[in-house]
């Protein structure tokens, strides 16, 4: 692969992209107020089957930002009319500063173009072009910020989820959470700590895989009945939930609620055996608190609710 003249590079730019195209291919931004230079780089972006969003001033590009939150590439001329090209950039990594967005600065500016680069990599921008530009390096560079890109998406991801149910995971539950209680500090807040009963018991009598698929099962069920909250698997056989603005007898009711269908519920365990499993559930309902404050004292009500006999709810 590697030779002198750079051929290298160019594999690797291919290989990459006939790699990616079997994927998804995430929107690229281009914002440029000259129509010609937005074709020009259209065409070259074309080639490789990207699809394209066009804005021909910062103001536009915002607005295109909120509205498609699958935008993962940016390139981003430096002049442009009203806000120009940097400060765009600034704005874009201080507004969505969560958000993998790969961003390519470009401009024909000659005279202080050196600070410019510095300026704009200073700022967020991951890589800064020169106009004009070869066809190759644009759609390389491109190819590079996406991946890099994907691979960060990929990498979060795995970091917030757990493997085997495809849930958040503790790490992710507490800093998630305490984002949404933030918006909900002068109300009531619920969070509840699921724990499944005799959840030993069942790995023993059944064997580990039929243990797991019952966390695969009760992960559905938590998902599917609370899908508008956040919830996560904190544990082993512990899940937490989030609920946000509910007062603790509405908590309760939605507790308990859950409990009885899990109850209800005949778990196959696909060897012909069908399981019931039941769950002790804690409550915590304050207002003000961090996430690992009601955690803990969601905990303590669950502890309550194994010694009072399990398969119920204590708040
Ligand atoms: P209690 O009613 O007091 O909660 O009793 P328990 O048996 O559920 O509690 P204990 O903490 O003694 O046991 C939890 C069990 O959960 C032990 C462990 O083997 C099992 N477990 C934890 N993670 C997994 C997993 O990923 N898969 C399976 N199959 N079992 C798991
Ligand atoms: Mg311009
Ligand atoms: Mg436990
Ligand atoms: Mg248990």
């Amino acid at each position: 692969y590697v030779t002198k003249d750079g051929r290298y590079w160019y594999l690797y730019a291919v290989k990459m992209l006939a790699r990616l195209e079997r994927n998804h291919l995430f929107p690229v931004l281009v914002v440029d107020d000259s129509k010609v230079c937005r074709n020009t780089m259209i065409r070259m972006l074309e080639t490789h089957r990207y699809p394209i969003i066009e804005a021909s001033s910062a103001e536009e590009a915002l607005e295109h930002l909120e509205k498609s939150p699958e935008i993962r590439i940016m390139v981003v001329e430096h002049e442009l009319p009203g806000m120009n090209g940097l400060e765009l950039v600034q704005m874009v990594r201080y507004k969505y500063s969560s958000r993998p967005i790969g961003i390519i600065a470009i401009s024909g500016v000659n005279c202080g173009r050196e600070q410019l680069t510095v300026d704009f990599i200073k700022s967020g921008a991951d890589d800064f072009l020169p106009k004009p530009f070869d066809h190759q390096e644009f759609t390389c560079r491109i190819t590079n910020s996406t991946l890099a890109t994907e691979a960060f998406i990929q990498l979060q991801e795995q970091a917030s989820k757990d493997y085997l149910t495809g849930m958040f995971n503790r790490r992710y539950f507490s800093k998630a959470a305490d984002e949404r209680l933030d918006k909900y500090n002068n109300v009531k807040n619920s969070m509840a700590l699921l724990d499944i009963d005799f959840f030993k018991k069942t790995n023993d009598e059944f064997g580990h895989q039929a243990g797991d698929i019952v966390l695969k099962t009760l992960s559905a069920e938590l998902l599917q009945t609370f899908s508008q909250l956040l919830s996560a698997r904190v544990g082993g056989e512990e899940f937490a939930i989030l609920m946000p603005g509910i007062n603790s007898s509405r908590a309760s009711a939605l507790m308990d609620g859950f409990r009885r269908h899990i109850e209800g519920l005949l778990i196959d365990v696909e060897d012909g055996d069908l399981l019931r499993i039941t769950v002790s559930i804690g409550i915590c309902t304050t207002s003000g608190g961090s996430a690992e404050q009601m955690f803990s004292v969601a905990d303590e009500c669950l502890y309550r609710a194994k010694l009072s006999g399990r398969n119920k709810v204590v708040s």
